[in-house]
C-alpha cells in the first residue's frame, strides 16, 4: 500500500523565544493511527499562546501557535472512524487517555497521559513543529488525536464555539467543578479577561447571589457588569479585599484568581469569608513564588486550590456549553472583541491588544 502524501498548510509560527510571529507554509504528514486532520475554521488568541512565544512552556521552538479552535474533520488516520469526515469539532487540548491511574479512578480531569497526535507537522526547512498545548491551530489545518476532536452542532458559528475550547471552559468549569459554587453564595473574580468573564458567567449560571469583579482596567469592569457582575472593584483605588469585605460584611464564599500573580492571589485569599474557597486559575510565570501568612491561613480554615481547564471533561462539557450558548444562557458572541485574518501583522496586533488589556478574545478566521 502506498503511503498517503504529505499536504501543505499555512500556519503562524514562532521560531524562537520572543521572535516575531510569521505566517508561512508548513508540511503535514497524513494523520497516523488514532489521528485526524482538521481544517481550522476559527481560533481564539489566548494568553497561553503569548506565554509560548516567550518560551514560558519550554523551548519546543519552532512553535505552531494556537490551541482554542473549531474546525472540520477532513482526513482520518488508518484505523479512525469517528468523528466522521465532515464533522464540526471543537479541539480539546486535554483529551483523557482513559487508562492512567487518574482516569481509572474516575478523575479524568487529572489524566496523566493526555492524548495528542504524533509529531506530524514541520516547517518547509524540515524543523518539527512544537504545538501549543499539543494542538497548533493558528493555521488552515492541524493534526490532532481523534479524541481531541469533540463534535459540536455544525450550525453554531465557529467564531463563538472555538472559545469553548479553552477560555470559556476554563472559567465556567472553575466555577462548576473546581469550586462547585452553590446557589445563593457570594463570589469575587480577580482579573476580567476572557477567563475571568467566563467565571462571572459561570457564577451567574450557578446562581451566585453576588458576583464582585476586580480589575485595574475600567473597560474590563464595564465588560464584567455586562456579563453579570453585580459589583465592581477598581483595584487602582486601594486594596480590593478591604472593599470586598466592606461590600459583603464578611468576605465572599469563593474567590477566583484569573491573572496568575502572587499579589492578586493574596488579595483573593483575604477576600474570602472563614472557610471560603480560593481558586487559582491564572498561570504563574516561571519562578513566581506564592507566599502568605501561615497563621492567617490556618485560622481562616480556607481552601486554596489550583485548577486548569476548569477541571472539565471536554466530551461532557463542550456540548453542554454549546447548548447553553444556543439557548442564550451563555454569551460567547460578546467575548469576541476583534476578528482578524491569518496574517503576521494581525496576530502581532492581537497580542498587543491582549497585553494592553484591550481585548477579551481576538478570533482568527481562516476565511
Ligand atoms: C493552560 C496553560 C498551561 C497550563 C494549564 C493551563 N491554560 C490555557 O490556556
Ligand atoms: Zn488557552
Amino acid at each position: 500500500m502506498s503511503e498517503a502524501p504529505a499536504t501543505r498548510a499555512r500556519a503562524a509560527i514562532v521560531r524562537e523565544a520572543n521572535a516575531p510571529v510569521v505566517v508561512e507554509d508548513i508540511e503535514l504528514d497524513a494523520p497516523g493511527p488514532g489521528e485526524v486532520r482538521v481544517r481550522v475554521l476559527a481560533t481564539g488568541v489566548c494568553h497561553t499562546d503569548l506565554h509560548a512565544c516567550m518560551g514560558n512552556f519550554g523551548a519546543e521552538f519552532p512553535y505552531y501557535l494556537g490551541h482554542e479552535a473549531t474546525g472540520i474533520v477532513e482526513a482520518h488516520g488508518p484505523d479512525v472512524t469517528t468523528p466522521a469526515l465532515g464533522t464540526t469539532v471543537v479541539i480539546n487540548w486535554r483529551a483523557a487517555c482513559g487508562d492512567c491511574r487518574f482516569c481509572a479512578a474516575g478523575r479524568a480531569n487529572f489524566c496523566a497521559r493526555p492524548l495528542v497526535a504524533g509529531p506530524r507537522m514541520r516547517t518547509l526547512d524540515g524543523r518539527p513543529l512544537g504545538r501549543v498545548l499539543g494542538v497548533g491551530s493558528f493555521g488552515t489545518h492541524t493534526i490532532v488525536h481523534a479524541r481531541q476532536a469533540v463534535p459540536i452542532a455544525a450550525e453554531l458559528p465557529p467564531e463563538a464555539t472555538c472559545l469553548i475550547g479553552c477560555g470559556v471552559v476554563t472559567g465556567v468549569g472553575a466555577v462548576l467543578y473546581a469550586a462547585a459554587v452553590r446557589p445563593g453564595s457570594t463570589v469575587a473574580v480577580f482579573g476580567c479577561g476572557a477567563v475571568g468573564i467566563s467565571v462571572i458567567q459561570g457564577a451567574r449560571l450557578a446562581g451566585a447571589s453576588r458576583i464582585i469583579a476586580v480589575d485595574l482596567a475600567p473597560k474590563k469592569l464595564d465588560w464584567a457588569l455586562k456579563f453579570g457582575a453585580t459589583d465592581v472593584v477598581d483595584a487602582r483605588e486601594g486594596e480590593p479585599s478591604k472593599k470586598i469585605r466592606a461590600l459583603t460584611g464578611t468576605g465572599v464564599d469563593y474567590a477566583f484568581e484569573a491573572i496568575g500573580l502572587p499579589d492578586t492571589l493574596n488579595q483573593a485569599m483575604w477576600s474570602c469569608d472563614l472557610g471560603g474557597t480560593c481558586v487559582l486559575i491564572g498561570v504563574p510565570v516561571p519562578g513566581a513564588k506564592l507566599s502568605f501568612p501561615g497563621t492567617k491561613f490556618f485560622y481562616s480554615r480556607a481552601t486554596l486550590k489550583a485548577t486548569f481547564y476548569g477541571d472539565c471533561l471536554a466530551t461532557r462539557d463542550f456540548p453542554l456549553l454549546a447548548g447553553w450558548y444556543r439557548d442564550k444562557r451563555l454569551d460567547l458572541d460578546s467575548l469576541v472583541t476583534a476578528r482578524v485574518g491569518l496574517s503576521d501583522g494581525e496576530i502581532a496586533d492581537a497580542f498587543k491588544a491582549m497585553e494592553r488589556g484591550e481585548a477579551l478574545r481576538t478570533v482568527i478566521l481562516m476565511g
